[in-house]
């Protein structure tokens, strides 16, 4: 595998970064996580803008400008003859000393992983998930805004052995007041009565590159769709419920917290947007 490391094509065995990179030590920096379809980068300029504005929230400089971005991800792909897969884009604060100062990182740090994905087993598209809500909340966008796709994953993490613990794949976390967020990985959606809501940034949404793509399949759809504050309640009562993200796509939940969603099976409308989000990928993207 061949790996962009810092402006060089190295070996994945090359490919090493410094136990003094801030990345490391302190989780300081930001990712994205993208999908390669039939040799097309699925949504690449949305995701080098959230890229670039995940680090401007934390003020780190992007070392490239979009377009050699760009072309650093598609010559990734290609280096490595990877037509359908996932790509990794990680910005560390670089090498540093042992204090917290990223004023003492001289340059940060960049590297292309350009990939396979794991994807959730074929089942639970046809049938669903059962999902849980965990103990561990989201991050409070006061103190680090959710919109910040940052290497601080953590508290995600923890939700993620609460939800294996409870034998579920993926969880619910609320957010300190209590409405619901997202998933560890993926974004929420329930559909009530014709209608699909998913939580606001506000409420400790990222603004996933999926969920955008909702939007835009419902308004083509003409599917009613709105963000609104959703409880747990909203969930188990709701008609239909679906999770979005780049490695799972749209995939439907019909179980939270052993409560059966809807008739417990896949909804219409979470089997249109699926349909549709599958024709787009296939259609969309930058061509390598
Ligand atoms: N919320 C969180 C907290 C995420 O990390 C999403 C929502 C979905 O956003 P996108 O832009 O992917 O539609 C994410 C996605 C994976 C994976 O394997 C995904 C993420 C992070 C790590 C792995 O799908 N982020």
């Amino acid at each position: 595998m061949v790996i962009y490391l810092d402006g060089k094509y190295v070996d994945s065995a090359e490919a090493k970064v410094s136990v003094f990179d801030h990345g490391l030590l302190y989780g300081d920096g930001v990712f994205e996580g993208i999908r390669i379809y039939g040799g097309n980068v699925y949504r690449l300029d949305d995701h080098l803008e959230r890229l670039e504005m995940s680090a401007k929230a934390i003020m780190l400089s992007v070392p490239l400008d979009r377009a050699a971005m760009s072309e650093a991800v598609c010559e990734t792909c290609r280096r490595n003859n990877l037509k359908d897969g996932y790509i990794r884009l990680v910005i560390t604060r670089g090498v540093g000393d042992l204090g917290l100062a990223p004023w003492l990182c001289e340059k940060p740090s960049l590297f292309i992983i350009a990939s396979k994905i794991s994807l959730y087993p074929q089942e639970y598209y046809d049938n669903g998930l059962a999902i849980v809500t965990v103990p561990t909340r989201r991050i409070a966008p006061d103190a680090l805004p959710s919109t910040v796709k940052s290497l601080n994953y953590l508290n995600n993490i923890l939700a993620k052995i609460e939800a294996k613990q409870a034998g579920a794949l993926e969880a619910i976390m609320l957010n300190q007041q209590g409405y619901v967020a997202e998933c560890t990985a993926d974004n929420i959606f329930t559909v009530y009565k014709g209608e699909i809501f998913t939580p606001a940034a506000s409420q400790g949404a990222l603004k996933g590159i999926t969920r955008a793509t909702v939007f835009d399949i419902a308004k083509e759809l003409a599917i009613p769709m709105r963000e609104a504050d959703l409880t747990r309640y909203d969930v188990w009562c709701a008609d239909e419920c679906f999770l979005t993200g780049t490695g799972a796509e749209v995939i439907p939940v019909v179980k939270l917290d052993g409560r059966v969603i809807g008739t417990g099976k896949p909804g219409p409308v979470t089997d249109r947007v699926r349909g549709s989000f599958r024709q787009r990928v296939l259609v969309e993207g930058t061509r390598t």
